[in-house]
């Protein structure tokens, strides 16, 4: 019974800050990483919430590209000399593990200058209006408010789950306090 509690403990813990829902983004969707067509990393970018824990993709011809995450001056200046990370099979996951900026570009020589560059960024804010975990001592804490839907991003689906997720933990949460009171 304590391992099950402890199990269903974490579970709503990992719900509540949303660690298991990372989102898998394919960088530049249909097009993948490339020159061809212009495709502007910035707006696609733009369009996206990112969070810790999402999965950057990075689709691609390895004969053509590859994929370096670089500091910030090096983003802004296309310099590709000191990469932190390469990654070069062609098709690359990139998990974001920290708030803030990971910048891309592609090392092949005039391929960042000609815009392929993408800027991923975690605002640092996004989460500071989470529920603290005081939910686990007192379920009876209305943790369904859900957040205001933003305008119509292709998002809002999601954050609905997501807020759907939250609340299914909190179910248990109770669930678990009722049972194992009994017990
Ligand atoms: C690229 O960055 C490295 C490391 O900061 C620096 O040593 C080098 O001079 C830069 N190259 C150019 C062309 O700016
Ligand atoms: C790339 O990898 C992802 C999983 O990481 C997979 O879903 C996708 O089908 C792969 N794409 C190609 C072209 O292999
Ligand atoms: C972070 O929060 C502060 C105050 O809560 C706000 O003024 C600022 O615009 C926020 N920054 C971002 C990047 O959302
Ligand atoms: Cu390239």
């Amino acid at each position: 019974m304590a391992l099950f509690v402890k199990t269903v403990a974490l579970l709503v813990l990992m719900a509540k800050f949303q660690v298991s829902l990372g989102v898998m983004y394919k960088v530049g969707d249909s097009a993948g990483w490339t020159t061809i067509g212009n495709v502007n990393y910035k707006q696609w970018a733009a369009t996206k919430t990112f969070q810790v824990g999402d999965i950057i993709q990075f689709e691609y011809n390895s004969q053509f590209h590859n994929v370096m995450r670089v500091t910030h001056a090096m983003y802004r200046s296309c310099n590709a000399s000191v990469p932190l990370e390469t990654f070069n099979t062609g098709n690359d996951s990139y998990t974001v593990k920290t708030k803030g900026h990971h910048f891309f570009l592609c090392g092949v020589p005039g391929h960042c200058q000609a815009g392929q560059k993408v800027d991923i960024n975690v605002p640092r804010n996004l989460s500071s209006t989470a529920p603290t975990p005081s939910a686990l001592a007192s379920p009876t804490v209305p943790a369904a408010t859900t957040p205001a839907p933003t305008t119509s991003t292709a998002a809002a689906p999601l954050e609905a789950f997501k807020s759907g997720f939250v609340m299914f933990g909190v179910l248990i949460a109770v669930f678990v306090v009722s049972v194992s009171g009994v017990a």
